[in-house]
């Protein structure tokens, strides 16, 4: 350890920690710890490593600082995001004070936000001093994917909260021992973190709340937020650079579930699914009877030809809404249950959790995200308030799921033979259809992904907005770059997966949801049964679509249910004039992005002139039934 940094950490670090620091012969982590603490001045230092007693103790500091507050059952805690300040709120992920910092000779592409590296360095700079006066700072490592493997990329995270850093606990490998393998070099990604001034243990300043990606040193800077998006530094911050250090390798970094559905004779296969935020995405990781590997973040490489995908992550930091135990029995177990869960921005009433479609009565008064709540509570701008808040969530372990995946932690990660893409979408989109092809369903499903805004993402809600493959949140490459990379990725493929989209939001003509909640574990069985080329599909204009009789099957073995001919048409029908919309749409957006590649163009006028083909043909809405 260099003079300089080992003298400001000895100002700090107690001897062990030093020490533990010092073990990892490692001078860039050094200097990156003693420059946080010179910046931050935290009262003290804690470094953490894989023993679970340090684990122990983050938990015990998240109950004394009151960040997180026991409830009724042992293990469980709650925790609120900045609930006062209802003007300004910090229960979700903010993106317009997410910005990367670019140096001057590089651009992204205007649909990044970003600001020079120097401004936005200097500015962090200033937000960040002093900020962890009074308060303990936590460092702490941990691995992105399975340690000891291929996937692996280390991280260190620092941060004054032992909320941020208990979540982190449960949702990611630990990675000190990992760490040593770096032998002193470089190639981890670093997170500073501070939620900054505190009142009644939330953020305070939430109008200077910053998310800054330094692109350059894999370093990503948060401040004035606890939101577990805004600060858990391995979650969508490390993807953003991860993003980045795919690109450079050629393999694939993605906001994608991975889940294992079982087919006939015990077979098993693997998909990778992604929707935006607050799509159905951990609900269709966790449909009852499949197993789970991952809800919310994968990393895809190339092996022997097939993909192979991991979880990079070791829990579900989840949506609580709507979770009850007839839909999402297992999780709901868990949030019921004794064992390590945090619940966040739920409403509390003696020691107990409730939370808006739990499938309970909910109380009428209780503490929630604005403090003392009551029913009928408005908020400055005059709207009545909910229980819980829409983006509520619990944090749990994987490992206490009774339907985690065998292979859940495999240093090989599991072979991929479906990629899924879903969305938010009330009147384009059919159920589920599959791609012709890899090109066809990385543009027309993957790239052309539109999804209507939800309570995931601050801003209002239920706008149409283009998301391709549920990455552009965290897209820190140029986009048409990366549409191109998801090209040549699986394209260069032996065996590539079939790809599919799923829409569970289709509304019919009387503005009411078309499937139920559970359908969707019916269309899985079916992508299962594609896959293996075990079912015949229709051929239209936008994808192969499934067949009524297939379906029928499958709703009746799996859901009991009798799936009509009429439902199928409502459910399944082309419709031709909302799918042209959308081509025109998608193509308007590619058209101002300058690195596009031109196959994408010709794929979206291939799928216009098939659908015009139709509508000459047969009309703007055409049934299934006439298609085969
Ligand atoms: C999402 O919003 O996609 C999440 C939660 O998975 S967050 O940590 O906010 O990204
Ligand atoms: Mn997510």
């Amino acid at each position: 350890m260099q003079k300089e940094h080992e003298e400001i950490l000895k100002s700090k670090l107690g001897p062990e920690c030093l020490a533990r620091l010092d073990v990892l012969g490692n001078d860039g982590l050094s200097a990156f710890v003693a420059h946080a603490v010179q910046l931050c001045r935290p009262d003290s230092v804690k470094v953490c490593t894989d023993d679970p007693a340090d684990a122990q103790y983050v938990r015990e500091c998240a109950i004394e600082t009151h960040e997180e507050a026991p409830l009724g059952l042992e293990g469980h805690t709650i925790h609120f995001d900045g609930y006062w300040n209802a003007s300004r709120h910090d229960q979700a992920r903010d993106k317009q004070a997410t910005k990367y910092l670019v140096p001057r000779d590089m651009n992204l592409g205007r649909t990044l936000n970003q600001v020079g590296r120097d401004e936005g360095l200097t500015e962090m700079r200033d937000l960040l001093e002093g900020s962890m006066e009074g308060k303990r700072m936590f460092v702490l490592f941990f691995c992105l994917g399975p340690t000891d493997s291929l996937f692996s990329i280390s991280c260190v995270q620092i941060t004054d909260s032992s909320y941020v850093a208990h979540s982190e606990n449960m949702l990611y490998r630990s990675g000190y021992e990992q760490f040593k393998q770096l032998k002193g070099g470089g190639g981890f990604f670093q997170f500073l973190h501070s939620a900054g001034r505190l009142e009644n243990n939330v953020s305070a300043d939430i109008d200077r709340r910053r998310i800054y990606i330094d692109i350059a040193e894999d370093t990503v800077y948060s401040v004035n937020t606890q939101y577990a998006g805004n600060t858990v530094g391995l979650k969508k911050l490390a993807l953003r650079l991860a993003i980045r250090k795919a690109d450079r390798e050629n393999w694939l970094a993605e906001h994608m579930f991975i889940m294992g559905v079982h087919g006939p004779a015990n077979r098993v296969t693997y998909f990778a699914g992604a929707f935006p935020s607050a799509c159905g995405k951990t609900s269709t990781a966790m449909i009852p009877g499949e197993t789970i590997v991952g809800d919310d973040l994968a990393y895809l490489r190339a092996m022997d030809g097939r993909v192979r995908a991991v979880n990079v992550e070791t829990g579900i930091f989840g949506i609580i809404r709507d979770v009850g135990p007839k839909d999402d029995p297992v999780i709901n177990g868990v949030l019921t249950a004794p064992g390590e869960v945090i619940f966040s921005n739920v409403l509390i009433k003696d020691g107990t959790p409730y939370w808006m479609g739990m499938g309970r009565e909910i109380p009428e008064d209780g503490l929630n995200y604005f403090g003392n709540w009551h029913k009928g509570k408005t908020d400055k701008e005059g709207n009545e308030t909910t229980p819980s808040h829409k983006n509520a969530r619990y944090t749990v372990r994987l490992s206490s799921l009774e339907n985690i995946d065998r292979r859940a932690n495999d240093p090989e990660g599991v072979p991929v033979g479906g990629i899924i893409y879903g969305g938010r979408d009330s009147d384009t989109t059919v159920p589920v259809k599959e791609a012709f092809d890899v090109t066809h369903g990385v543009i027309m499903m993957g790239a052309s992904l539109e999804s209507e805004t939800t309570a995931a993402t601050l801003g209002a809600e239920g706008v149409r907005t283009f998301n391709l493959m549920s990455n552009l949140d965290f897209l820190a490459i140029p986009l048409g770059r990366y549409v191109q990379n998801n090209l040549d990725f699986l394209n260069g493929l032996k065996d590539a997966p079939a790809i599919f989209a799923v829409n569970y939001f289709l509304k019919g003509s009387d503005g009411k949801y078309l499937n139920a909640t559970r359908d969707k574990a019916v269309w899985m069985k079916w992508m299962e049964l594609r896959v293996h080329q075990e079912v015949d599909a229709i051929v239209s204009p936008v994808g192969l679509i499934p067949r009524h009789e297939d379906l029928r099957q499958l709703f009746r073995e799996l859901l009991d249910k009798d799936y009509t001919e009429a439902l199928y048409e409502r459910e399944f029908s082309i419709r031709v004039t909302r799918n042209l919309a959308k081509i025109d749409r998608i193509e308007k957006i590619y058209r101002d992005i300058p690195d596009t590649p031109p196959i994408l163009f010709e794929t979206l006028s291939a799928q216009r002139e098939r659908l015009l083909k139709l509508q000459s043909e047969k009309g703007e809405i055409v049934s299934p039934l006439e298609l085969i």
